[in-house]
């Protein structure tokens, strides 16, 4: 678990370029289809880029989220998958990649994150407590808000705003936890629900200085904290990269120091674990871990598989292993800034800095003509699509949903529109191609029009909303 090879050799011979530390060893064919077929797919799909079939997308950024590649080492461990009902040895595998790499003392596997997210939720939430975190996140706040939660945004204000260069945008605001506690009282604050990085924020990092300035206001008012470890990898890469005091310790030794100062965490493994599906929680008080084990058996499954095969469950312990190694972390953060890099040279609005996981371009300046009632981010993300087959995805109005409460669209501060990398699939030159794309959109920007949503489901919408051009 040592230091990316390639800052050594940077810091030994100046300017050396890095790459990716695997090479392929098998390939999925993929074509672009034509114009008029692409123009027939989005309408078809209610110009909604979730209801596109895979097989009408040429290069597809439509999530990071169980879209890596495998390695060869976790495709052998599918073969070894011990398919026994309960107690599969996969699942003690499992429960030991996640107590060395995080620490947690109990482990409740689970289908995906959302599953996680589900049981963590309804296990300590009581109808009218408030739920502060930094920012929201689609799954994360419908469950909350399902077992009665009511979230408050507690990040950072710098995070609002896609042009500030702040190194950790992540961060929580101790100021608007202080003032929360005071407004409603610790005893309604269950825990803080801390994501590492945030998604919706542009992939920004939490810093180490900020997890123990938290921990240190949350001893004081009995509040716990749970984290969201999804891209924590990520994450730690970030403070290895701008905390001097991390610069010399793996990404591996400052993922277990981050989780140290937490009480819990649930996971999506479809990301930072590198896997198809999967998702777990691991907590390190008994009362929660047994309520959780409890709720399992009822929503996912068995403990010891909750909704996985025995062969997922070993892919994952070795996902779990390769997916912190210092060099995967630096390649796949490199690859998104290359992308990065290529929209900035052109002046194209882009989420800044540049953050972990995908290129969030700037929906609300790249279409500064159209409203965000009439979802400038989804237009880009369609507009993208009949382009060049590039799929892409919408995080604003669409994703931000409606106010319980008012019934009224939420209409967040950041309209963008997300192209996702998964880890160890694309080349440079699929990044070239997709660079070029956004820039032949953004030249005829000023001819595009928005859309109105013509069906519009009850929950989490951004997946089966429907659209029609304006
Ligand atoms: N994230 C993503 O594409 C997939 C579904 S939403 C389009 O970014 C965090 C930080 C996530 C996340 C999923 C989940 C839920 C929890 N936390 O998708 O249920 O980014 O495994 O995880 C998606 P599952």
């Amino acid at each position: 678990m040592s230091k990316s090879k390639f800052q050594t050799m940077g810091q030994q011979f100046g300017r050396r370029s890095w790459a990716e530390p695997w090479k392929i060893k098998m390939v999925e064919p993929i074509s672009m289809i034509t114009a008029e077929e692409r123009l027939k797919a989005c309408q078809d799909a209610g110009y909604n880029t979730f209801l596109m079939r895979s097989e009408d997308v040429y290069i597809d950024l439509l999530t990071d989220s169980g879209t890596s590649a495998m390695s060869d080492r976790q495709w052998a461990g599918i073969m070894m998958g011990d398919e026994a009902y309960a107690g599969s040895r996969n699942f003690y595998n499992l429960e030991a990649a996640i107590q060395k790499y995080y620490g947690y003392k109990y482990v409740v596997p689970t289908h995906q994150g959302r599953g996680a997210e589900h049981l963590i939720s309804q296990a300590t939430i009581t109808k009218g407590d408030y739920i502060p975190g930094n920012m929201y996140f689609t799954t994360t706040r419908l469950h909350q808000e399902l077992a009665g939660g009511i979230f408050v945004d507690v990040i950072i204000d710098e995070a609002h705003d896609p042009i500030d260069q702040h190194p950790f945008k992540g961060n929580v605001d101790l100021d608007k936890m202080a003032a929360l506690v005071d407004k409603v009282g610790a005893e309604k604050i269950p825990y803080v629900s801390l994501a590492g990085t945030v998604n919706m924020a542009g992939g920004q990092p939490v810093s180490m200085a900020n997890v123990k300035a938290l921990r240190a206001f949350c001893d004081k008012h009995s509040i716990r904290i749970y984290l969201d470890a999804t891209r924590m990898y990520e994450n730690a890469f970030f403070i290895q990269e701008r905390e001097d005091e991390y610069a010399d310790k793996s990404i591996a030794e400052i993922l277990f120091e981050f989780c140290s100062y937490t009480d819990a965490a649930w996971m999506s493994a479809k990301k930072d674990n590198l896997v198809n599906i999967g998702g777990w929680l691991a907590v390190n008080q008994a009362e929660v871990a047994e309520k959780a084990r409890n709720m399992v058996v009822v929503y996912e499954g068995l403990h010891t598989y909750g909704g996985m095969a025995g062969r997922d469950m070993e892919a994952l312990a070795i996902g779990i292993a390769e997916g912190v190694e210092d060099d995967h972390v630096a390649s796949r953060v490199r690859q998104v800034r290359y992308l990065g890099k290529l929209l900035l040279d052109w002046d194209i609005p882009i989420m800044e800095p540049v953050g972990g996981h995908a290129i969030f371009v700037d929906a609300k300046r790249f279409y500064n003509h159209i409203p965000q009632d009439q979802f400038p981010a989804q237009t880009l993300a369609a507009q993208l699509y009949l382009d060049s087959g590039v799929r892409s995805m919408e995080r604003g109005v669409v994703s931000a949903g409606r106010d319980p409460q008012t019934g009224d669209h939420r209409y967040p501060a950041l309209e963008l529109t997300r192209l996702t990398i998964p880890r160890r699939v694309y080349t440079q030159a699929h990044m070239d191609v997709v660079a070029e794309s956004i820039k032949a959109v953004y030249d005829a920007r000023e001819q595009t029009k928005g859309l109105k949503m013509v069906y519009e489901p009850e929950y989490l919408r951004f997946f089966q909303a429907r659209f029609e051009p304006i």
